[in-house]
Formats: C-alpha cells, sequence, structure tokens
C-alpha cells in the first residue's frame, strides 16, 4: 500500500475533523463518535488511527500551525516526502521505504521512557499524544547527502515529555532507539547499519522548544516511510538525527553511541548541526538541491548555518563546531 494524498476526497466542516473512509461509507456509530471528536479533541488520535490503520486509509491529523516555528517557503509536495526517504530498515534506496514501508505495523505502539528519570515508564501512542496539544509547523529538513525539503510536521516540543517524566540532574543526553524487528523491516537483515538505529541529544538540545516529537506530516498521520507512528525532528541538524518509529527514550549521564557516529565517526559527529563551513571528508556541505525544485541545471541552494535556525546559535557558544561536528 502507498499512501497517497486524499484518496477520500471529501472534507468535513470542522477544521479538526478527520474524514475516514467509514464516515461516508455510512457506518453510523463510528460517525457520532467522529462527531463527537470533533468537540473533544483529545479523541481525535484515537478515531485517525484505532479504526482504520488496518485499513490503509489515509488519516488526517489536523493541527493549528504555529507560525513562530514555521518557515514561509514553498513545501516539499506530499509526494515527493514520501518517495525520497532514508529509512535503512527497508532499504537504502531513495524508494524502498515508500514500497517496502506498508509492513510497518504501527498499532500497538508503546514507546519505553528509561534511565535517567523519575518516572520511567511505557507510555502507549494513544498516551503520548495528547500529552501537549499538537502543532504543525513547517521545517526545513536538510539530509547530510546534500538535499533539503520543507514539510509541514504535526506534533509537539520534545521539551513536553521530557518534563512531564522527569529526569534526574544525572541526565545530560537523551538517546532515541528506532524499532529494529526484522518480521516487519525487511533492511534489517543488510549489515549498511548497526541495528536498532540509535540516535541522541544533549539534554539542552533536546529541551529547546523546536527539536519536536512528530507523530503526522501534511495534515495527516505519519506514512510509514516517514517513521510512523512516532518519530524526532531537529531542524537544525542533518537529517539522519531525526530518528524513526521510536520505541525507547532513555536519559543518559553519558553521551551515547549513535548508529552513524558508531560506525563512521569521521564522517557523521555526534552534534551534525547543518553547517555549510564543516564540509563530510567526501563532499562539500556548502550547498544543497531542494528536492522537487527545478532540473539538472538549476542553481543549489547555499547551505545555512544551523539550517537557517539561528535561535540554536546559543546552545553552542564557546563550542569549535569543526571540532565538535
Ligand atoms: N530509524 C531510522 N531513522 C532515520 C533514518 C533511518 O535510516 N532509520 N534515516 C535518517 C535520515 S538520513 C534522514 S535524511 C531522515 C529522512 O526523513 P524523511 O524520509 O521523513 O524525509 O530520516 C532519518 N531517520
Ligand atoms: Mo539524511
Amino acid at each position: 500500500m502507498l499512501i497517497r494524498k486524499n484518496p477520500n476526497g471529501i472534507d468535513l466542516p470542522f477544521p479538526s475533523e478527520i474524514t475516514p473512509r467509514e464516515v461516508y461509507e455510512g457506518r453510523r456509530a463510528f460517525l457520532a463518535k467522529v462527531a463527537a471528536s470533533a468537540v473533544v479533541g483529545s479523541s481525535l488520535w484515537e478515531m485517525a488511527t484505532r479504526e482504520a490503520f488496518a485499513q490503509g486509509t489515509v488519516q488526517k491529523l489536523p493541527a493549528t500551525r504555529n507560525p513562530a516555528f514555521s518557515t514561509n517557503e514553498k513545501q516539499t509536495s506530499f509526494d515527493d516526502a514520501t518517495h525520497y526517504n532514508n529509512f535503512y530498515e527497508f532499504g537504502t534506496d531513495k524508494a524502498d521505504p515508500a514500497a517496502n514501508a506498508h509492513t510497518l505495523r504501527t498499532r500497538p505502539w508503546t514507546v519505553q521512557i528509561e534511565g535517567e528519570v523519575k518516572k520511567p515508564q511505557t507510555i502507549d501512542l494513544d498516551r503520548l499524544v495528547k500529552l501537549a496539544p499538537l502543532e504543525e509547523r513547517i521545517y526545513r529538513l536538510r539530509c547530510v547527502e546534500g538535499w533539503s525539503m520543507v514539510i509541514p510536521w504535526v506534533g509537539y516540543s520534545l521539551s513536553s515529555l521530557i518534563r512531564q517524566v522527569e529526569p534526574t540532574s544525572n541526565a545530560k543526553y537523551i538517546e532515541f532507539t528506532s524499532l529494529a524487528d526484522r518480521s516487519q523491516m525487511p533492511g534489517v537483515k543488510s549489515r549498511v547499519l548497526e541495528w536498532p538505529y540509535v540516535e541522541g541529544l544533549r539534554m539542552d538540545e533536546a529541551m529547546h522548544p523546536l527539536t519536536l516529537l512528530t507523530v503526522g506530516m501534511y495534515g495527516q498521520v505519519l506514512p510509514n516511510q516517514n517513521g510512523a507512528p512516532v518519530r524526532i525532528v531537529v531542524p537544525w541538524k542533518y537529517g539522519f538525527k531525526s530518528a524513526k518509529s521510536i520505541v525507547k527514550i532513555r536519559f543518559l549521564r553519558d553521551q551515547p553511541r549513535t548508529a552513524w557516529n558508531g560506525i563512521a565517526p569521521d564522517e557523521y559527529g555526534f552534534y551534525s548541526n547543518v553547517n555549510p563551513n564543516v564540509d563530510h571528508p567526501r563532499w562539500s556541505q556548502g550547498t544543497e538541491r531542494r528536492i522537487g525544485e527545478g532540473g539538472l541545471f538549476t542553481p543549489k541552494r547555499k547551505t545555512l548555518l544551523f539550517n537557517g535556525y539561528n535561535e540554536v546559535a546559543s546552545l553552542y557558544t564557546g563550542m569549535d563546531l569543526k571540532k565538535f561536528y
């Protein structure tokens, strides 16, 4: 099943509404529940997922745009954003995740919270999604390979979750672990990376309001190939820092070993802030190609320090960004 844009083709009058297939196929009980969910926003997520994930319908998950955290740049098309992906658990070609990720089972789904934290727990996705109001944020995402996209994500600041689980004063880093299940993820058989995929941030980076716990994009539930049902998006860092399909979040005293940094530390730093002045050993990071923009002869765009998110600069005051790349 490839997820395509709005095959349902109808819109209900509520801005915060969802339109699963059941609605207009006439299941009355379901319709009644949907009507209720327009008022009780908290049940929106369950409506959007439990009832119809299994049927492969596109599930709307609208959220109010946060303009303070959104670029006005032209959005990448949904088709490009869902058919040009890095998600090595489903293969290394850009088209592989779209072709293969239908086997990912995104429900039921839990996220384990562990380590240096006062309230370790296993959070069910339905609860996770309700811990803070969902927002739409249009972020640039810059892949370390030299391409970029502009994507309207849906989620909330990771800091909202972190505050509720209360890290101890020893927690200096946070680690994200992606699902690694061979029965669902054909790429996990390959040895291109260490599995599970692990990423991490320093605690102050994780607490920065830009760091987004993400459950949707383009006003709908995350497509599998984009890291369903929950991922992280860290827009000032190279895309590989934004781990997909997260099953565990661990709070740590020490910097974790992460997937890319672990296998190729000279090429992929732990920090991996977007930085046009620090080249990858095998290619320049000075420019980027915006996916969907023009053809072969379209000039590339200049890559910006911190991907243009200058508000994070104070996190790195006094740090040599050439050393801590
Ligand atoms: N678990 C996991 N997360 C991952 C990856 C991956 O291979 N596995 N690829 C990363 C890379 S390199 C990029 S550029 C982004 C791509 O996100 P997108 O496909 O939603 O644009 O996901 C990141 N998160
Ligand atoms: Mo990437």
